[in-house]
């Protein structure tokens, strides 16, 4: 009896400081912003089988090089890992000739046989199901490839635009152009969307085109799918600015752009633009730390971060736009690694940053820090970009309370005169979670003791009870 109720007593504690620890992202309902996104390019990913590997060819960068979709479902705990909870794909249908970018569609209801089976998809979607992974679909709604047979069509004439697409992407310049505002095709792109979510499962798509893309499509029929959209011709004002001011030391960073909306997707890389990795190192600076940097702005700022795969070696192109190496799994910079992992981690524990308000506190010579609150909830972001320490001071927070590092465990406490005083050594980034400032958390210490006292007790009980049975 006695010795059930030690083993009761050592299992309270266990219990309660568990259900501490529960964040409040996972009481609410989780919604489409609170995900991060790790981007595939499926051909350059992961070769997870030989026998689809028809013309495939390493030396040639307009060619198949191997990936599939075995070889992302071989992969998945590796992304698990990272803690990224969305993966999102390149287009996974059938394309014409080289089309390894899945660009130059010529069927939108089946799997390009370089990449594997429509029951290969479905496994794939499962496996990620398994492990708390959505998936998302790229989908090419704007264009066809060249020799697509909707082309023959008669009844099909007006589902295409006048002209060819025209853009700086040469995967998609001269393709056939849809007419995306007709009627018909958007039934037909729904249809297609129904089509893969009951094949596959798959939760959503990310449809791409090289104009915007109508209301109408990203309306969805069964509303339990996510639809987002993609033009392939819009400068991403997030990209482009966060790309120029990260890849060098001592940039202003008062120029960053911050979305509007928290559902934005982010990102610093991806097709049609170089390597993020390659300009710092053009700027001969030390890429780490400027991914550290960018990292943390991407994870923390408004929106939805999205990382091109690779990123998180870092890969290097070279600076050619053409060159999209093959995913290297054995590469790869531990501190770059750990960043991400801390970042994927915070954005499950602290929905400020994932749902919050967004409010600049301070932007001057390279130092910015911002704040996210929600509910309760406050987190201080701050960015060092600058080549010296730099200092500034809270002064709008609430008195007794301290700023908690997250990232480099530094702790900022109340100053007499009541401001919070933030100083960030050169090129560093930090999360800081606001919290009560009370010294040493008593309210635990006690509890801990009064069970130790409890544990203490119930032991000398146990063997005076022995002791007695002895005599
Ligand atoms: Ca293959
Ligand atoms: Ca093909």
């Amino acid at each position: 009896m006695m010795r059930k109720s030690v083993i009761g007593l050592m299992v309270i504690p266990f219990f309660l400081l568990c259900s501490f620890s529960v964040s409040a992202a996972e009481r609410e309902e989780r919604q489409w912003q609170d995900e991060s996104i790790y981007y595939i390019m499926i051909d350059r990913f992961m070769n997870g089988e030989m026998g689809n590997n028809e013309g495939a060819n390493l030396e040639d960068p307009e060619a198949y090089h191997g990936g599939d979709i075995k070889g992302i479902i071989d992969q998945l705990d590796y992304i698990k890992e990272l803690g990224f909870t969305t993966i999102q794909l390149s287009p996974i249908m059938a394309n014409e000739g080289e089309g390894f970018h899945g660009f130059r569609i010529s069927d939108f209801q089946s799997v390009e046989e370089h990449f594997g089976t429509i029951a290969q998809a479905q496994t794939l979607v499962e496996e990620a199901h398994a492990r708390d992974l959505k998936v998302i679909f790229d989908l090419p709604v704007g264009f066809t490839g060249e020799n697509h047979s909707w082309l023959d069509e008669q009844s099909k004439g007006d589902w295409f635009a006048e002209g060819q697409v025209a853009s700086e992407l040469s995967w998609i310049d001269g393709m056939p152009k849809l007419d995306t505002s007709n009627v018909n095709l958007q039934q037909y792109f729904q249809e297609t969307m129904d089509f893969w979510q009951e094949e596959t499962g798959v939760d959503g798509f990310r449809l791409v085109s090289s104009s915007q893309v109508p209301e109408e499509l990203l309306q969805t029929a069964s509303g339990d799918r996510i639809v987002i959209a993609e033009n392939l011709s819009d400068k991403e004002a997030f990209r482009a600015q966060s790309r120029e001011i990260f890849s060098e030391a001592g940039n202003p960073l008062d120029e960053l752009v911050t979305q509007q909306s928290v559902e934005e997707v982010n990102r610093l890389d991806g097709f049609g633009v170089g390597r993020f990795t390659h300009l710092a190192v053009e700027n001969s600076q030390n890429p780490i730390t400027r991914w550290q940097l960018a990292l943390t702005y991407l994870f923390t700022a408004p929106g939805i971060p999205q990382l091109y795969y690779g990123s998180e070696i870092p890969l290097d192109d070279g600076g050619n736009l053409r060159n999209l190496p093959m995913m290297n799994f054995k590469a790869g910079d531990e501190k770059l690694r750990k960043r991400v992992e801390k970042l994927t981690s915070m954005r499950e524990q602290f929905p400020a940053l994932t749902r919050g308000n967004y409010e600049e506190l301070y932007n001057q010579e390279g130092l910015a820090v911002f704040k996210r609150t929600e509910q309760e909830q406050t987190m201080i972001v701050a960015i060092n970009n600058a080549e010296e320490t730099k200092t500034m001071e809270i002064e709008n927070l609430e008195d007794d309370h301290q700023l908690r590092g997250l990232l480099h465990d530094g702790l900022v406490r109340q100053q007499n005169d009541g401001s919070y005083r933030l100083g960030m050594e050169r090129e560093t980034a930090d999360v800081f979670i606001v919290e009560q400032n009370s010294g040493y958390n008593w309210m635990f210490i006690g509890f801990v003791g009064g069970v130790l006292g409890l544990f203490v007790l119930a032991v000398i009980m146990i063997s005076l009870k022995n002791r007695k049975e002895k005599n």
